[in-house]
């Protein structure tokens, strides 16, 4: 091939209608995939990340090799391997004297910052193309952004609603009676709940192969590998989100935020890892989500609770990963500097729901919602810890973790560390809460009931030496401000031993270090 076109493809960008390769001809192209040690360690992913992303690729670059494209596919353990995209890129340049090389947008600043840069590296145009898997381009969602006094997900999903069509009447008004069902998302765990088992895709030798290679490159990285059974094909990725539409999206919404001991999954749909590698279109899944209910077979809570999760809050923390960043990565409003203890790590702790939480993190690299943000998340909250090493742990162990999505869900989310540009108030609760939508307290050496002192949720302190600690900027909040008057009316003993009771938890934890990244 005399001066091809280059096309360097992600490990996040394993779609077959990807921008940089429709269109294009096969005889005139050479698709570029790279295993690179800077992206596979700069920060010490889960095992079971760093496996599915290299299968996938793998996968993904035989399927493109089947359909006739050229490939070039540098694996890790070239004796070559360059270890950056970059230099990867600058080998290829030198290889094939390329005319164009045109990529899509990187999923994360770090690597778009790189990408920007091989226009001047390189002695041929780069072409960076807007990736159009998202529903809504970066440019749409900063014009949506742009003099807004506040920001809030509801109103961005609604005009996502409006701009998709999706439960949408032809009179423009919302299907059913409200546009929003988050009131009905709140069920607790009941007896009734029978939830299936996801569907696991056992490793063929091609996975294998991978989790050896894991193994012996990345062994003291954290989690397990035993049970890898994530879908790492377009085929098995289809199959996973057959099932859910048969068998869990039912019962998906009134169950979202339920917490079960030992329950991984629930109802929920297990198809994030598919959708951000890219094996899945979001579009699609809304598609199949809005038939599940015109078909009768899944009702409004459930069907409108997906889609708003990914029209909604996935399609919305990307634009606001975009237009925030670098700053939202040293955002700290709360001035949290405790370093993360090391059960986040270990899950050696008495306290039940982390325990769990964290097992279920380390044995499948996942944990739904709302472990994520209201046992993991309100902990680290709660607690004051540094938001650089809350964002470092959800990056590393979550299988379907990359910046653009964790970091929202961590800095703004769950640690208010933006100052409220996301959330009108911080995601805060006593152990009330987890104890009304978990088994966990049952099963726990602490009690919710307990306020305070020996044998009492830990939660419960934490909870009132956040509110009070934070009291000068929270109080003039409307949505919290009122909380103040319960504190008021405390006397100061009881007052004392809910500080006390916290500080006394606060001074047991041990900091974690090392495990998040190489030291
Ligand atoms: P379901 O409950 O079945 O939801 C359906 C889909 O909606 C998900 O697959 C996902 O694509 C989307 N979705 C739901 N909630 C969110 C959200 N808050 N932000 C973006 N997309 C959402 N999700 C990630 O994909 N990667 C992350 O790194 C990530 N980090 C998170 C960190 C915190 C602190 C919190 C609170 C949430 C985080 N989430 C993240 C969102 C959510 O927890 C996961 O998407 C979800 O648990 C994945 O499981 P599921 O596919 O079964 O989701
Ligand atoms: C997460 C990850 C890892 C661990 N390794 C690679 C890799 O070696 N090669 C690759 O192309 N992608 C990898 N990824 C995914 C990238 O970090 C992801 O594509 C980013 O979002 C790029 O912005
Ligand atoms: Fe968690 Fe407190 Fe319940 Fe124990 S009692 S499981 S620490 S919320």
């Amino acid at each position: 091939m005399t001066q091809p076109i280059l096309v360097p493809i992600l490990g996040d960008q394993l779609s077959r209608n990807l921008a940089s390769l429709r269109g294009r001809k096969k005889d005139d192209t050479i698709i570029l995939m790279m295993e690179v040690w800077e992206e596979a360690t700069y920060v010490r992913h889960h095992k079971q990340k760093i496996a599915l992303i290299f299968s996938a690729m793998r996968h993904f670059a035989a399927e493109l090799e089947d359909a006739g494209w050229t490939v070039e596919y540098t694996r890790l353990s070239d004796e070559e391997n360059t270890d950056s995209f970059t230099g990867e890129v600058a080998r290829a340049v030198e290889r094939h004297d390329p005319r164009e090389i045109c990529v899509v947008e990187a999923g994360e600043w770090r690597v778009q910052q790189a990408m920007e840069e091989w226009a001047g590296r390189f002695d041929c145009p780069v072409t960076i193309l807007p990736d159009d898997r998202y529903i809504c381009s970066i440019a749409d969602f900063r014009e949506w952004a742009e003099d807004r006094a506040s920001l809030r997900m509801e109103t961005f999903y609604r005009e996502m609603r409006r701009r998709t069509g999706l439960l949408m009447t032809d009179s423009g008004k919302p299907e059913g009676t409200e546009w929003n069902y988050d009131k009905e998302n709140r069920k607790p765990p009941a007896d009734e709940m029978d939830p299936p088992p996801r569907p696991i895709f056992p490793p063929d030798a091609m996975t294998q192969e991978v989790i050896e290679l894991v193994e012996s490159r990345f062994g003291t990285h954290f989690g397990s590998l035993d049970d890898f059974g994530w879908p790492v094909t377009r085929e098995e990725a289809e199959v996973a989100a057959d099932v859910f539409f048969a068998e869990r999206i039912e019962r998906f919404g009134p169950y979202q935020d339920a917490m079960v001991m030992g329950e991984d999954q629930l109802y929920h749909s297990m198809l994030s890892t598919s959708i951000n590698l890219g094996l899945l279109d979001p579009m699609e899944l809304c598609l199949r989500a809005q038939q599940a209910l015109h078909d009768g077979k899944a009702p409004i809570n459930s069907v409108e609770g997906f889609i708003r999760q990914i029209i909604g809050w996935r399609e919305y923390v990307r634009g606001f990963y975009w237009l925030f960043m670098p700053g939202l990565q040293t955002a700290n409003a709360l001035e949290a500097h405790r370093p993360l203890p090391e059960f986040y790590w270990t899950g050696a702790t008495d306290m039940a729901c982390i325990a769990d939480c964290v097992r279920s993190t380390r044995d499948n690299a996942h944990a739904h919602h709302i472990q994520r943000l209201m046992v993991l998340g309100n902990f680290a909250l709660l607690a004051g810890i540094d938001p650089q090493d809350v964002q470092d742990w959800y990056l590393v162990v979550y299988a379907d973790a990359y910046e653009w999505v964790e970091l929202p869900n961590v800095s703004a989310m769950i640690l208010y560390a933006d100052g409220g540009k996301l959330a009108s108030k911080p995601y805060a609760a006593s152990g009330n809460y987890i104890n009304r939508m978990s088994d966990y307290c049952g099963k726990c050496i602490y009690s919710p009931r307990k306020k305070t002192g020996e044998g009492a949720c830990p939660f419960n302190p934490l909870y009132w030496h956040f509110m009070t600690r934070h009291r000068d900027r929270l109080e003039s909040n409307h949505r919290v401000g009122r909380i103040y008057a319960n504190w008021d009316r405390m006397d100061e003993e009881k007052q004392q031993a809910y500080l006390d009771s916290a500080e006394a938890i606060l001074e047991t934890l041990t900091p974690a270090s090392g495990w998040a990244r190489n030291i």
